[in-house]
C-alpha cells in the first residue's frame, strides 16, 4: 500500500514498524501484534509508553511493553474447554496489515486487521479490526462484528504499558469499588485511596470508569476507557521482573500496566459489533 506523508515504514528486529508523525504527535505501531510501541504527543514531546528494552522483535514473541492487543480473550479466559492456549489470545502474535491510512486535520487514523479471527479455542465468524488514531491524543479502538449466526463470547484487553519516572511516586486516580487480586487467589479487597504502589500488583477492578490518571510526580497521564467492563491495573514486581527475560531486571520500576479490559465477559449476538477503546493524553 501507498503510504500517506505522514506514515513510513521501518524494521526492528524481523518486524516492521510503522512510524507516524504529524503535526499534533507521533507513534510506532508493529506490524506484528498490530502492536502500539511509543506515542509522543507533540504537546509536551514525552513518552506516554514503556517499552522494554529486552523486548524481543523475531515476529514470533509478544512484545513486552506498548499496547498488546489481547483478543479474543484476556488471560487465560480461554472461551472453551481447551486450556493449552496463548495467554491474551492469539492476535497479539498474528501479522496485521494496515488496511486504511486517513489524514484527518489533527491526527493520522490508521486501520490494521489481522490475518486471522479464528485459531485454537475459538472458531467463528467475526470480523476484527485496530483503528489506531494518532494526534494531541493517542486513540485505540479494537472493534468486533459477530458476522455469524451464533452469539460470541468475548473477553480482551488493551494491555497498556505506561511510562512513569518511577513506581513508588506514582499515584492512580479514578477507581473505586472491589478488585479481585490474581497475587491473593483471585481474593476481593477494596479499591485502597491513596492507589499507589509497594508490591506486585495484578489487579482485576470491577469498577468501570471513563477516565483515569496516572499522577507521577508532577507528570500526568490521562486515560480514557470505552467498551469496557473493568480495569485491570499490573505491575510485576522486582521478583517477576528478574523472572521474565524480555523485562530488564528493574524494569517494574518504570513502568504501570492501566488496562481497559473486558474481563467478566460479553456476549456478541448476531450482526452486531463491538468496540473496546482506550484514549491516551
Ligand atoms: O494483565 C495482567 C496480566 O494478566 C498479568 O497476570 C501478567 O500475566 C501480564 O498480564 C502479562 O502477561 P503476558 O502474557 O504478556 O506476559
Amino acid at each position: 500500500m501507498q503510504l500517506s506523508d505522514s506514515i513510513s515504514l521501518h524494521q526492528r528486529g524481523s518486524v516492521d514498524v510503522l512510524e507516524v508523525s504529524n503535526s499534533c504527535g507521533s507513534a510506532e505501531i508493529s506490524l506484528f501484534g498490530a502492536h502500539v510501541l511509543s506515542f509522543v504527543p507533540n504537546t509536551d514531546n514525552r513518552e506516554r509508553l514503556w517499552l522494554s528494552k529486552s523486548a524481543v522483535f523475531d515476529g514470533v514473541t509478544p512484545i513486552r511493553g506498548g499496547i498488546p492487543v489481547c483478543w479474543p480473550w484476556f488471560s487465560d479466559r480461554f472461551p472453551s474447554e481447551e486450556r493449552n492456549l496463548p495467554s491474551h489470545g492469539f492476535v497479539r502474535n498474528q501479522i496485521w496489515k494496515l488496511d486504511n491510512q486517513e489524514e484527518l486535520s489533527e491526527a493520522t487514523r490508521l486501520v490494521l486487521t489481522p490475518s486471522s479471527t479464528s485459531g485454537p479455542g475459538f472458531n467463528f465468524n467475526v470480523s476484527l479490526k485496530l483503528v489506531i488514531t494518532v494526534g494531541h491524543n493517542l486513540k485505540v479502538e479494537l472493534i468486533t462484528e459477530n458476522i455469524g449466526p451464533h452469539i460470541v463470547r468475548l473477553t480482551g484487553a488493551l494491555h497498556s504499558y505506561f511510562a512513569i519516572s518511577h513506581i513508588s511516586q506514582v499515584e492512580l486516580f479514578g477507581l473505586s469499588g472491589s478488585y479481585h487480586d490474581k497475587t491473593r487467589d483471585w481474593q476481593e479487597f477494596q479499591t485502597p485511596s491513596p492507589y499507589v504502589f509497594n508490591e506486585e500488583t495484578d489487579r482485576v477492578h470491577h469498577d468501570k470508569p471513563e477516565t483515569l490518571e496516572i499522577a507521577d510526580g508532577s507528570q500526568r497521564i490521562q486515560i480514557a476507557s470505552g467498551g469496557h467492563d473493568s480495569i485491570v491495573v499490573w505491575n510485576p514486581w522486582q521478583e517477576n521482573s528478574i523472572a521474565m527475560k524480555d523485562m530488564p531486571d528493574d524494569g517494574y520500576e518504570k513502568m504501570l500496566c492501566v488496562e481497559s479490559a473486558v474481563t467478566d465477559g460479553i456476549d456478541l449476538a448476531p450482526g452486531k459489533q463491538h468496540c473496546l477503546a482506550q484514549t491516551i493524553c
